[in-house]
């Protein structure tokens, strides 16, 4: 077996976004492509000679194909050893567990987590830092000056691995570890929550349906729903991971879950309802009859978390992303515990909980974990949900309705406006920037503006400074609206306009969410003119 010194140029386009580097699939399985972000990776953490890596994906078309190239190169590089899920698959929060638990030097995640998949879908990758969480931007930014000065990369002439069976082999002078990652992620959420709890609720009839969209979570959810917590078989659906997600998008949200939904919503609906994404790291929950907003879902886990037994000591602090609603800050506050407001994306909570200042984050993007690991973890928001369940008795709209008479409801909504016009979109954002000093005072749609600004960010902990991570406009306690454009997606632009509403008042918490925010909705369209700039009227 000999190292290949292969020469290469850049290639334009491989600056890691939100979550790493995600582009269409046939754009990565350009030839050079991977392997210029590969190795440009090591050359920014390297080096890598005698270093231990994770390796694995979400499954999704290309992985396998991809992963051979990674561990070749690897061992070009002079890595020591790789720790390999079989077959290839990882999903995010089992990396992180696997990466945390075996010590390792980092990992490489192939997924472009709730994006659709297959040859004409997305494909991504993202390194992993020591600690287990997605690179912080210092490192993404290393990266990405790496690709655009490369000239070489080194990969190993050899067969394939093969990543079927459990057990070690070698690859030139680095070893391969095909582990089994559901045993190590299982162990971890049982020291976590009180499976016998959950064990007894299920045999005394409590039901629920897990969708795992044929992504990566369907093994995890099978072994620790039905095989250990006793749930009926099938009560884990679309349970086999697909390359192309079985031509869905597997995205845990109303409208991509329909059929849960529908499921949820309709006679006999069983007491709960969840979902997780491509890569295992997102979630939804929804109750018989009552969706749970992932904000929401937040506020009532952190409100809640010490009823499992691995959080019973209480909680240091509440992390949550910029556009995530305010909700979790009540809690906080409640509890005596500090809150942050991070931007977006999951690398930013990395810090807070290193410095055990968080012990639970969340994000509106379906986003909820602890200090576990240092992903946002689908499978654990949805065991800590059963957990509350079996510990208090109550159901889903019980226990929103309890948290919103405690605390107040905040009306939540996020409006996507997909596939748009990049300039028409940027052109927006800076309208909105220029005007934003002007703002404070003015009134409009019955709302009086308190606040307006772009949002930054200096972390307390580490002193690093992000900004330009969007537009807030703050109308006092009573609503926010905040504009920002999305870092994940592969084509054109989407704009997000996520909108709140706060309503103490337990009798005008009812209400249909659209209703209830749509004085918002109206002061958001008529100061930035969506429809005017982007040409949509929804
Ligand atoms: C990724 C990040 C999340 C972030 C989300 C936002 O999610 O990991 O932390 O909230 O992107 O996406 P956007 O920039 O499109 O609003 P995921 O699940 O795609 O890895």
């Amino acid at each position: 077996m000999t190292v290949k010194t292969v020469t290469t140029t850049p290639i334009e386009g491989q600056k890691p976004g939100t979550s790493g580097l995600r582009a269409k699939t046939r754009v990565f399985m350009q030839p050079g492509y991977l392997e210029n972000f590969v190795q440009s990776i090591f050359d920014a953490v390297g080096p890598v000679a005698g270093k231990t890596l994770v390796v694995g994906g979400d499954g999704r078309f290309f992985n396998r194909r991809a992963i051979q190239t990674i561990l070749k190169m690897a061992a070009a590089n002079g890595a020591a050893r790789a720790v390999v899920g079989r077959e290839g698959l990882l999903s995010t929060p089992a990396a992180s567990a696997v990466i945390r638990h075996l010590r390792t030097d980092g990992g490489l995640i192939l997924s472009a987590s709730h994006n659709p998949g297959g040859e004409d879908g997305d494909f991504g990758l993202k390194y992993n830092i020591p600690a287990g969480g997605p690179a912080p931007e210092g490192v993404t930014g290393a990266i990405h000056a790496n690709t655009l000065k490369i000239t070489e990369y080194r990969i190993l002439e050899a067969g394939d691995v093969d990543l079927s069976a459990l057990g070690e082999s070698r690859l030139g002078g680095m070893a391969v570890e095909v582990i089994d990652p559901v045993a190590i992620y299982a162990d971890l959420m049982r020291s976590l929550f009180d499976f016998d709890a959950i064990r007894a609720h299920f045999a005394a009839g409590f039901r629920m349906r897990f969708d795992a969209m044929h992504a990566v979570t369907g093994p995890y959810a099978r072994a620790i729903l039905e095989g250990e917590l006793g749930a009926p078989a099938g009560t884990v659906i679309n349970a086999a991971p697909l390359p192309d997600f079985g031509g869905g998008h597997p995205d845990p949200n109303p409208v991509y879950a329909a059929d849960l939904m529908a499921e949820m919503f309709g006679p006999d609906a069983p007491d709960l309802g969840a979902a997780s994404d491509g890569d295992g790291d997102r979630n939804m929950i929804v109750g018989r009859g009552a969706y749970v907003t992932p904000s929401d879902s937040l506020a009532v886990l952190a409100a809640n978390i010490h009823l499992a037994p691995g959080y019973s000591g209480g909680i240091t602090g509440i992390a949550r992303s910029m556009p995530t609603s305010r909700a979790a800050d009540r809690v906080a506050a409640r509890l005596g515990v500090p809150s942050y407001e991070t931007p977006t994306g999951w690398k930013f909570f990395g810090t807070l909980l290193d410095a055990g200042r968080a012990t639970i984050c969340g994000e509106e993007s379906a986003g909820t974990g602890s200090n576990h690991v240092r992903e946002k973890d689908g499978l654990w928001a949805v065991l800590l949900w059963l957990n509350i369940m079996a510990a208090t008795g109550r159901s889903v709209a019980e226990i929103l309705a309890d948290h919103w008479a405690a605390h107040g409801r905040d009306y939540y909504s996020r409006h996507d406006y997909e596939g748009v016009d990049k300039a028409a979109a940027e052109g927006l954002m800076d309208d909105l920037r220029a005007r934003l000093a002007s703002l404070p005072g003015s009134e409009i749609e019955g709302l009086t503006i308190t606040e307006a600004d772009d949002f930054a960010y200096t972390d307390p902990v580490d002193g690093s400074v992000a900004t330009s991570q969007g537009i807030r406009l703050i109308f006092g306690d009573t609503a926010r609206a905040v504009f920002r454009l999305s870092g994940t997606g592969t084509v054109g632009a989407t704009l997000r306009v996520y909108l709140e509403r706060f309503e103490p008042d337990p009798a005008r918490q009812g209400e249909e969410p659209q209703a209830a925010l749509a004085p918002v909705i109206a002061a958001a369209h008529t100061l930035a003119g969506i429809r005017t700039r982007l040409g949509r009227e929804a």
